[in-house]
């Protein structure tokens, strides 16, 4: 049954974080294809710009009520949504990350009754990996997990640590994330005088420093390169970076680090970069890595969750906390600029091919059909 544009409402964190940046490029695609788009969020999600035909962005207000000792979110959530899908007449709610998103839909789509949207249920990786586990939690998420009429993961790794953990008996659709880079607004050369370097090689690790990102072990790797003198670190955090100050001291790296808080707009970094450096313990997919190699920079980073997913055998990964093996792979890349250059070739092509937002959003798009269509 072929149906027309459809009416989506986008839940997600508005912040610096994979899964409200994949949200937001989701939705900008989806409108771009013809679809309206309707984002609930409690603040505007930071790469959402607006105006755009078919984008709307509705704001949810955290309920400070005297009456409550806490502030809450998650009714005021479902009550917008609810009340959006009422008035729009949504088709489906793609809620991003289970906890509350997920959990709110279902609450939206009760008050909402039998004409209520189907819900697209996104798992981006914490929400089920440490959440899951998590008591307070678990019995929530999989609540939202069975009452969700489709359930996506970001990689087959992700999908299978889901089933572990939750032994559910639906299925989990792996749709992996895309990225789709937007021309820099200044050169390489100006970005790259902007930060003071002359020809230093520009190592860029971009992410939000919480803690299963390992920056102690991203600092550690960099102090253990031949080359120090010779790079620099360029951290573009979406989180605090003080708790690492003391390392930075520890490991004799100040001068060797530049970080820049909450940069929305990575694009122009990413080119003036000359590779990345990733150190996490876990990541499902890994968005600010498919970032890196979309601008044909190698990266070095471990061979941990999603990770070899996004990155195939383009570059070479290295066990968990293998310090030695990526100092050296950094070394190898400062070292050769043909290798460089091959290594990152070599991954934006592959990257182009599977990760592109054409070979993607219209997977999205198929399930959004037949969820809908099920109705
Ligand atoms: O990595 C984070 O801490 C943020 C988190 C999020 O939900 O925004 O990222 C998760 O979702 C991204 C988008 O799908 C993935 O690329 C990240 O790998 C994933 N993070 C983890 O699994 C730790």
């Amino acid at each position: 049954m072929e149906l027309g544009p459809l009416k989506i409402g986008i839940s997600c964190f508005p912040l610096i974080g994979g899964s409200g940046i994949l949200a937001t490029a989701l939705g900008s695609e989806l409108a771009r294809r013809g679809h309206e788009v309707y984002f609930f969020s409690y603040a505007q999600p930071v790469r959402l710009d607006l105006p755009q035909e078919g984008l709307h962005f509705h704001r949810v207000e955290v309920a400070h009520n005297p009456l409550f000792p806490c502030p809450d979110y998650t009714l005021p959530l479902a009550v917008k949504m609810a009340e959006v899908a009422r008035s729009k007449q949504l088709d489906l709610f793609h809620v991003h990350y289970a906890v509350p998103h997920a959990l709110a839909a279902c609450l939206a789509s009760q008050i909402v009754g039998p004409s209520a949207p189907r819900i697209v249920t996104t798992l981006h990786g914490s929400d089920t990996t440490l959440l899951g586990q998590d008591p307070d939690y678990r019995t929530a998420i999989e609540h939202a997990l069975v009452h969700s009429d489709a359930v996506t993961a970001v990689s087959e790794n992700l999908r299978n640590q889901t089933q572990q953990i939750f032994h559910l008996k639906r299925p989990i659709e792996v749709i992996p994330n895309f990225f789709t880079p937007n021309k820099p607004k200044r050169s390489r050369e100006e970005v790259r005088r902007d930060l003071g370097l002359t020809d230093e090689f520009l190592v860029l690790h971009l992410s939000n420093l919480r803690p299963v990102k390992r920056i102690d072990l991203l600092l550690r790797t960099v102090a253990k390169s031949k080359n120090r003198a010779r790079l620099r670190l360029f951290i573009l955090a979406g989180g605090p970076f003080d708790p690492y100050e003391p390392l930075l001291d520890e490991l004799s790296l100040r001068k060797r680090v530049i970080v820049r808080q909450n940069t929305a707009v990575v694009d122009e970094y990413l080119a003036a970069a000359d590779a990345g450096l990733y150190t996490s313990e876990y990541e499902s997919f890994g968005l600010g890595i498919l970032e890196t190699v979309f601008y044909a920079k190698p990266v070095v980073a471990f061979r941990v969750g999603g990770i070899p997913e996004v990155i195939g055998d383009s570059c070479p990964l290295y066990p968990f906390g293998d310090l030695t093996a990526a100092a050296a792979a950094l070394d190898a890349l400062i070292e050769s600029p043909d290798l460089a250059r091959e290594l990152g070739e070599r991954g934006r092509n592959r990257a182009l091919e599977r990760f592109s937002a054409d070979r993607i959003v219209p997977q999205y798009e198929a399930l959004y059909r037949r969820v809908v269509a099920g109705r």
